[in-house]
């Protein structure tokens, strides 16, 4: 029986790749927004029913170029610590104050019931996460973003492919990321974009993950080096032709677990959401008031080679590297703390076979 980890990279025929970057080898031209970038660009563009897409190594690059991009270099950012480090880290790195808001206990994105006691003079953002693909409750957040000038950014990492409201998940706020990791529903072996409405931020995006350089070699600011690689666009290519079949695969493994685990005491499982087409990233369950506990579940899986994952914990507001700073401690954020205490996050992709999904289910329930 093979290992189960809590997810396993789609890839194409290996024969697809080979034949997509075949013309890399007559062209030379490896990277620097080339052909693979600009065709995967305009696919993308469609699929996720956005204006504009500008893409990058990582995702978490591209949260941090939104920031400079719109011009968020002090202030506070009111943001959510139930979510991977990059989000925090990114905020932080670009010289920003995160400011913790609590999360909503039905799906834990952040809830706009607790943002505005947040603000002050200094907050120049919201940040909301699109956590496990589950759509924020974007019109209460932009709502109050607008009331007081504030930008939204949101970390759509998850959320490739969603639609709420008939829309793409992309199209909200003024900017959102996704990260193209290997590890996500669709993925470009590393990598991310940016998806925004305004033109007018291509032109500074672009340029800041080439260094700041403009056309005439000069730069206008200080970038860095953000760019993807012809061979990740290419994998985006052949991934982006399989996307929707993938999807609907994780969407039976999603209807599985929910047979066989909805319903059982102590379990809380994150319903559908109505008005979203989903993508089911992830398969998160809360286990509180189980007979075992979340760790206890975890180290029964672990037994039978099955790696399912505590994300997220710990909480980002609890990360060593935040000690002594005001925005360090959980003490205000307690249902992401006690959804990060409970949570754990089981394998989920798309080749995950019926079998295997009751292999998992019968060491949680036996
Ligand atoms: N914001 C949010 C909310 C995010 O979740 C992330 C990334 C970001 C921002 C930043 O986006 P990027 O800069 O990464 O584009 C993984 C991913 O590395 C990370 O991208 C992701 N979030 C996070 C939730 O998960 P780890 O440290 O848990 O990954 P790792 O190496 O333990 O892999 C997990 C499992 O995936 C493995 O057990 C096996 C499988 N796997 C892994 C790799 C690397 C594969 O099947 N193929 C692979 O190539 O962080």
């Amino acid at each position: 029986m093979r290992p189960i980890y809590v997810t396993r990279s789609s890839m194409p025929e290996l024969d697809e790749y080979v034949e997509e970057i075949r013309d890399l080898w007559d062209s030379r031209v490896l990277t620097n927004s080339g052909v693979k970038y600009q065709e995967l660009a305009g696919k993308l563009t469609e699929y996720l029913g956005v204006e504009n897409i500008s893409m990058f190594c990582n995702g978490h690059l591209g949260l941090e170029i939104a920031f400079e991009a719109l011009g968020l270099t002090e202030g506070e950012v009111i943001t959510t610590p139930f979510t991977f480090a990059s989000t925090t880290q990114a905020i932080v790195r670009m010289g920003l104050t995160p400011v913790f808001c609590d999360v909503k206990p039905d799906n834990f994105t952040m809830d706009p019931a607790g943002i505005e006691a947040l603000i002050t003079e200094k907050t120049v953002a919201i940040v909301p996460v699109h956590v496990y693909g589950q759509i924020c409750d974007w019109r209460a957040i932009e709502a109050i973003a607008k009331k007081h000038h504030l930008k939204v950014v949101y970390d759509a990492a998850h959320a490739f492919g969603v639609q709420v409201d008939g829309r793409g998940a992309g199209t909200l706020g003024d900017m959102s990321m996704f990260s193209f990791h290997a590890t996500k529903v669709f993925h470009t072996i590393e990598g991310g974009a940016l998806t925004y409405a305004d033109p007018a931020y291509t032109a500074r995006i672009n340029a800041w993950r080439n260094f700041g350089l403009n056309a005439s070699g000069t730069a206008e600011f200080v970038g860095g080096n953000a760019k993807m690689t012809e061979f990740s666009a290419a994998m985006g290519l052949c991934n982006l032709r399989h996307v929707d079949g993938e999807i609907a695969k994780r969407g039976k493994a999603d209807a599985h677990y929910r047979a066989r685990l909805d319903g059982i005491p102590g379990l809380y499982i994150p319903p559908r959401q109505a008005n979203v087409v989903p993508n089911y990233a992830y398969f998160p369950v809360i286990f509180d008031g189980f007979r075992y506990s979340r760790d206890e579940v975890a180290e029964k899986l672990k037994e039978q080679n099955i790696f399912a994952r505590k994300y997220f914990y710990p909480l980002t507001n609890q990360f060593d590297c935040f000690r002594g700073k005001p925005y360090y401690g959980a003490e205000r954020t307690p249902i992401a703390l006690s959804a990060s205490e409970h949570v754990l996050t089981l394998p989920m992709f798309a080749d995950l076979t019926s079998d295997e999904i009751d292999r998992i289910c019968d060491v949680i329930l036996k």
